[in-house]
């Protein structure tokens, strides 16, 4: 069967019985834990190293100028408008480097020195920060390369403009929607809330560019935010609105997730305290107070599985989200790095996440999950109508990584393993390029490469079967955008 080809499903009321598909790739068998085992497990790495080759390829033929490609009709993508920030680029350079692919790496770096921010752009300010800032940072933390270090300072300086408006008032919560030619840009829905992990993922890259320019400033902005919001008194024992009003009212009954908007909050928590050589005790509170909360309030059993779920006007969802996805390895990080004195309790809770979110990609004819699935009793890990795409995201695999690197178990790379295998079944553009799906069911493709694929789920996925000599976990730590910085001694 090609892979274009569309899937018909059976209908089911019933979840489908694992490998009763056509595209189920039945590679159990072949893997046996002692090769996965091995230091390295070279067969998955081999295969991810030209996978990566392949995005590449894609992004270089057809989405060169521009900062992502549509890799099935060919054309180039800008994520702000016409102008670009080359963002597959730069999100990819530390991953260029981490395989060692020489050439690629090579024409990047001269396509950077092209680089302007000095351009009308109007950009959002996380996007740009986990992405082009947290890719030069890495890339200049593995390289020493000076242009990197440049690129950095010069988009840094940019981002100033973000805390002030535009009578040049100085504010802690910054806009999200920034002109380079430095104005700040806020949106009504803005001035009523910020986003939690909007506002809440600066700590990593504002601490790293703080010690390479040798200027407290970015630190100090992003610390600022982060006292703002410890400033709320928690009604759910470290969990925050993912919606918080600058004037730092409570609202009764609003959202609290470790997805979208909430997600990278949390995760930052603990990985601050990370950077900061554990000497940050506020930050590492907090991330103790959170995985109670999250023990409390956002776990649901059903079946033999265990969930997160948002919670919503105090009742809990019947939802997981593939985002909060990333929690189980933020969990497993938390119990390598000792963060909490429960660590076997946080680690079986991470194991049993994991499972469920592999679960989720395991029950789909393709073998790819969809962005939100069912925990229902009667509908286990079935997509959520709406939501059944996949977009690409590392979020399982980044947990399944640390998982293997935590626990060393070869499930966790033999269930990468399979996923990487499902993408490069199902998600391969024949002249260059990945995509991603519309539909995990019929395997309608979606035709665009997000830049967040070479820089996360690539490398993820690399690591994974690589020897965890590669950017222990004790040395290096991954931003939300897989980049990683190096930890203070
Ligand atoms: C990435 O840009 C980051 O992982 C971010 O934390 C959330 N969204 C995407 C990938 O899912």
């Amino acid at each position: 069967m090609q892979h274009n080809e569309h899937y018909q499903p059976k209908s089911r009321t019933t979840p489908l019985p694992l490998f009763d598909h056509p595209y189920y790739i039945n590679i159990d068998d072949e893997l046996r834990d002692e090769d996965l085992q091995k230091d390295e497990f070279s067969e998955g790495k081999a295969l991810v190293v030209e996978m990566t080759k392949h995005a590449w390829k894609g992004y270089r033929q057809f989405g060169w100028d521009s900062d992502e490609v549509k890799p099935l009709s060919k054309m180039p993508l800008n994520m702000f408008g016409k102008n670009t920030l080359l963002l597959t680029l730069v999100d990819s350079l530390d991953t260029l480097m981490v395989m060692g692919l020489k050439e690629e790496l090579a024409e990047a770096h001269e396509k950077l020195k092209e680089l302007n921010f000095d351009q009308p752009l109007i950009i959002s300010l996380f996007e740009t920060n986990i992405r082009v800032l947290g890719g030069l940072l890495s890339a200049h933390a593995l390289s020493k390369d000076e242009l990197y270090k440049e690129k950095a300072i010069e988009l840094g300086q940019k981002f100033i403009a973000a805390f002030e408006s535009r009578d040049n008032v100085t504010h802690i919560f910054p806009h999200n929607w920034l002109n380079l030619m430095n104005q700040s840009y806020q949106t009504p829905a803005e001035r009523q809330s910020v986003g939690l992990a909007q506002v809440g993922t600066f700590s990593l890259e504002f601490g790293a560019l703080s010690d390479l320019k040798g200027d407290e400033i970015y630190r100090k902005k992003a610390m600022s935010i982060m006292a703002k919001i410890f400033e709320m008194k928690c009604k759910h024992e470290g969990l925050y609105p993912t919606a918080i009003n600058p004037k730092l009212i409570l609202q009764e009954g609003s959202t609290i997730s470790l997805g979208a908007d909430g997600d990278s909050f949390y995760e930052y928590l603990l990985k601050y305290w990370l950077q900061s050589g554990k000497t940050d005790e506020t930050h590492l509170r907090l991330y103790q107070q959170a995985v109670c909360g999250i023990k409390k309030y956002l776990i649901k059993k059903s079946g033999n599985y265990k969930f997160l779920v948002k919670l919503s006007q105090e009742r809990q969802n019947s939802e997981m989200e593939h985002l909060t996805c990333f929690a189980p390895g933020m969990l497993a990080l938390g119990v390598f790095h000792n963060a909490t004195d429960t660590p076997e309790e946080d680690l079986q809770l991470a194991r049993d996440l994991v499972e469920s979110c592999y679960m989720s990609y395991r029950m789909q004819p393709t073998g790819l999950g969809p962005e939100r699935f069912s925990s229902d009793e009667n509908d286990l890990f079935r997509a959520v109508a709406g939501q059944e795409y996949w977009a690409m995201r590392p979020k399982v695999i980044e947990s399944l990584f640390v998982l293997y690197r935590v626990t060393g178990d070869a499930k966790y790379r033999r269930w990468g393993y399979q996923i990487a295998v499902s993408i490069d079944r199902r998600c391969r553009a024949k002249d260059g390029g990945f995509h991603g799906l519309k539909n995990i069911e019929t395997g309608e493709p979606k035709d665009h490469q997000e830049s967040f694929f070479l820089a996360e789920t690539l490398k993820y996925l690399f690591l994974l079967f690589s020897s965890p000599k590669v950017l222990p976990l004790d040395q290096w730590v991954f931003t939300t955008e897989a980049h990683p910085l190096p930890i203070k001694v």
